[in-house]
């Protein structure tokens, strides 16, 4: 049987036989004595590549996002966000569960939101009965909107009124690499704007594990004991640092591939009768689309019997997202399954 054609997320990536030395290589210590030189080197080259002051490596992103949102706020504080933000969709509920924090979402267009939309919802200091607002968060890429990359005017703007308000500015750059190769936005052009950022090691770049989150000493401080609070207190984890190392200094650039296969995999797409692609949100690596006459359940089944597989992003639609693992050819291939099935 051929090989099966796996675009369900660019987490499914697995490490090269080159990432495999190098964690094979590695020197480690116990880093929650802060003994591992993997990690400590990881973390030294995170900040420096992000422009901050320091950086932490997480387990995940999702572990990158909740804890700088924990640091950054107290219970009863209200962070804004696009309403399909991954901490508002996909991070289980954690900003309430381990912050006791709420989320005020905002109607973003393919992700974006602008300043004229937060302005209003940002709270009056004097208002001691209503949630304190606290931080205001952008997700670049956007995820769930496709993979659209925000504006640097618009960030820009955003910053300048998160600092107006005094309200602390968080990045979800998981996929910050893909904004970065596809604009030529440095990731610390990017970050400069934030104070803090968290960002994937394994996603596009194909390590196994691990997140970054980086900020100002006192923020990485303070993020450091909590981290160890929550159990993430991690102790020879050089071997999976120095994968994490290897995908910074070798993957990004690489990155561009995936975003040309997204826009052959799109624009193939886009031909077919009963297939939808919004080619306006085909900006990085994720295609979103939806079919006609068709259960998506039943699609995604059908696909998967025929070497496929495909995820889902917002009710009805169809997520298929590039990875080093795939070759244009599967992408020619995919196209040919969908085809058939429809
Ligand atoms: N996203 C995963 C799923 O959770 C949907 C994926 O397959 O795309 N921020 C963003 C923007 C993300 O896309 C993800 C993962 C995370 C944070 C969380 O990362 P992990 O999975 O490492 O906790």
């Amino acid at each position: 049987m051929n090989k099966i054609i796996d675009l369900r997320s660019d987490t499914l990536t697995k490490p090269s036989q080159a990432m495999r030395k190098a964690m094979y290589d590695a020197e480690v210590g116990d880093d929650v004595y802060k003994e591992d030189p993997t990690v400590n080197e990881l973390e030294k080259y995170s900040a420096e590549l992000l422009g901050k002051e320091a950086a932490l490596f997480v387990t995940t992103g999702t572990m990158g996002n909740q804890l700088s949102l924990n640091v950054l706020t107290q219970p009863g504080d209200e962070v804004i966000c696009e309403k399909d933000a991954h901490i508002f969709q996909y991070e289980s509920g954690s900003p309430a569960a381990l912050s006791g924090i709420q989320l005020s979402l905002v109607d973003g267009v393919r992700g974006v939101f602008t300043p004229e939309q937060v302005e209003p919802l940002i709270r009056p200091t004097s208002a001691y009965y209503m949630a304190r607002t606290r931080v205001i968060e952008v997700e670049n890429t956007h995820n769930r909107a496709g993979g659209t990359i925000n504006p640097i005017e618009n960030i820009k703007a955003l910053s300048a009124l998160a600092k107006k308000y005094n309200l602390y500015f968080h990045l979800d750059g998981a996929r910050i690499w893909n904004a970065s190769v596809e604009t030529g936005i440095s990731p610390a052009d990017y970050a400069q704007h934030f104070d803090t950022i968290s960002c994937c090691l394994s996603k596009g770049l194909g390590a196994p594990i691990g997140s970054i989150i980086a900020g100002s000493k006192d923020f990485i401080k303070e993020a450091f004991r909590k981290r160890k609070a929550w159990g993430g207190g991690m102790r020879q984890a050089g071997v999976i640092a120095a994968a994490g190392l290897y995908a910074l200094k070798n993957n990004i650039p690489k990155l561009k591939e995936d975003h040309e296969k997204a826009k052959v995999l799109a624009n193939q797409l886009s031909q077919l009768q009963n297939v939808k692609v919004d080619m306006l949100s085909v900006q990085t690596n994720i295609v979103m689309f939806t079919v006609k006459n068709i259960s998506v359940e039943n699609f995604l089944t059908k696909c998967k019997d025929n070497g496929l597989k495909l995820g889902t992003g917002k009710v009805g639609v169809i997520r298929a997202v590039m990875h080093m693992d795939v070759s244009m050819e599967n992408i020619e291939e995919a196209v040919k399954i969908i085809e058939r099935i429809i």
